[in-house]
């Protein structure tokens, strides 16, 4: 081209077609650099951090650690039997407690796989968290559900639907509704770096863009896909970059400072709401247990891996960062793992009295008259005794 802006530079930042530009070197290094507030050893820059009063630093790390102590307990319950199936967010805390924290009641919680505790830090009881994980008959889907795919409208929060990415979607057409509807709602959508293989975070972002929808994504990148790395999942640079390729605005972010990502996912939320449109947020972050309670880790990771993440572990950062503070002190700190762990413990034991549904529940809810064969089989189970 004569002004010579169509031609493309891939990779210099200089991206450019018909002239307009689809992103600048600022785009391209945010999405390849690394937001972080609180490092490693827990010390943060006074001047970024974010404005937010003692009580709500506090919630964040008792909402961390709530999420740790429900995979404490739970995972060996699975290992009893006593639950079919678990899967821990053990070491991912971070973003998702952030994301809770940093939207409104009337937003929407779009979770992947992991982000479940955090339906309770939004006010969803225990019980009924607990309910569906162990599949008793307080559980809305009555148990018939993959454990830890609690779903709770009154809250908002959407449960993941098993199927990798297709929390995307959900959350673009959500937020796009939404617009529709002038609503001032905004969906925060999590997904994992697995998911950035799928057509759904295409199509999803693709649209999200084009239709300037309210949502920020918000990919896990806890480095592995069940067994597979991530650096055999992509050749892109971060998954970030991804992003720019749909002109969605796309930032890297230390997924186990929980600063750094309630500062982004806040700011990328706000945005969303004035009408500025989707934000893709990458959360640098590391899987510390298995996939799931069917998985096991060591069958391809060594050890070193997990000893370098086990240092970064986002609630000890914080927890050395609110001690040097005198925000929320050891004791303190040994105070809350004990009162959770006690109410944790107390409504595991509530929510087992409770029992399974009835088995003739089986055939409730899905037809408003059963056909014939449904009748048979109810016939059958009752005439079994
Ligand atoms: C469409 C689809 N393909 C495959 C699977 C099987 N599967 C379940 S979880 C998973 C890995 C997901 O990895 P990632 O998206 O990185 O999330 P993470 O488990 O690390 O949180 C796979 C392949 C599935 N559930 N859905």
């Amino acid at each position: 081209m004569a002004d010579g802006k169509a031609s493309s530079k891939v990779g210099s930042g200089q991206l450019t077609c018909d002239s307009v530009e689809i992103w600048s070197d600022e785009d391209y290094a945010r999405a390849t650099g690394l937001v972080q507030i609180l490092d490693e050893n827990g010390h943060a820059d006074p001047a970024r951090l974010p404005h937010l009063p003692s009580e709500k630093l506090i919630r964040l790390y008792q909402g961390m650690l709530g999420s740790r102590l429900l995979d404490e307990q739970l995972m060996p319950l699975q290992r009893q039997g006593r639950i079919g199936h678990y899967f821990e967010a053990r070491g991912q805390e971070a973003g998702f407690i952030a994301g809770a924290e940093a939207i409104e009641k009337t937003d929407y919680f779009v979770q992947g796989l992991r982000e479940g505790a955090a339906a309770v830090y939004r006010g969803l009881p225990l019980g009924k968290y607990l309910a569906q994980i162990l599949g008793t008959a307080h559980d809305a889907s009555r148990g018939r559900q993959m454990p830890c795919h609690v779903g709770a409208a009154a809250i908002h929060h959407i449960s993941t639907s098993s199927c990798v990415a297709s929390q995307i979607p959900h959350a673009v057409g959500i937020a796009w509704a939404a617009k529709i509807r002038k609503e001032p709602t905004v969906a925060l959508g999590f997904f994992g770096d697995g998911a950035t293989s799928e057509d759904d975070f295409h199509a999803g972002l693709n649209f999200a863009a084009v239709y300037q929808a309210p949502v920020v994504f918000v990919c896990q990148n806890n480095q592995w896909a069940i067994s597979t790395p991530v650096a055999a999942q992509t050749r892109s640079e971060t998954l970030a970059v991804k992003g720019l390729a749909y002109a969605v605005p796309s930032l890297r972010v230390d997924g186990n400072d929980v600063l750094a990502m309630y500062a982004t996912i806040k700011a990328a939320v706000d945005a969303a709401r004035a009408g500025h449109g989707p934000t893709f947020i990458e959360a640098v972050t590391y899987r510390l247990g298995a996939h799931s309670s069917a998985d096991d880790p060591a069958r391809y990771r060594d050890g070193h891996e997990d000893a370098i993440w086990q240092k970064r572990d986002p609630l000890l950062r914080f927890g050395r960062w609110l001690a040097e503070r005198n925000i929320l002190d050891s004791t303190a700190q040994a105070a809350a793992r004990a009162r959770i762990t006690d109410a944790i413990r107390a409504a595991i034991a509530a929510e087992e009295a409770v029992g399974p549904p009835p088995t003739a529940s089986l055939f409730e809810d899905v037809f408003a008259r059963p056909t014939w064969l449904l009748e048979e089989q109810k016939a059958g189970l009752r005439n079994s005794g």
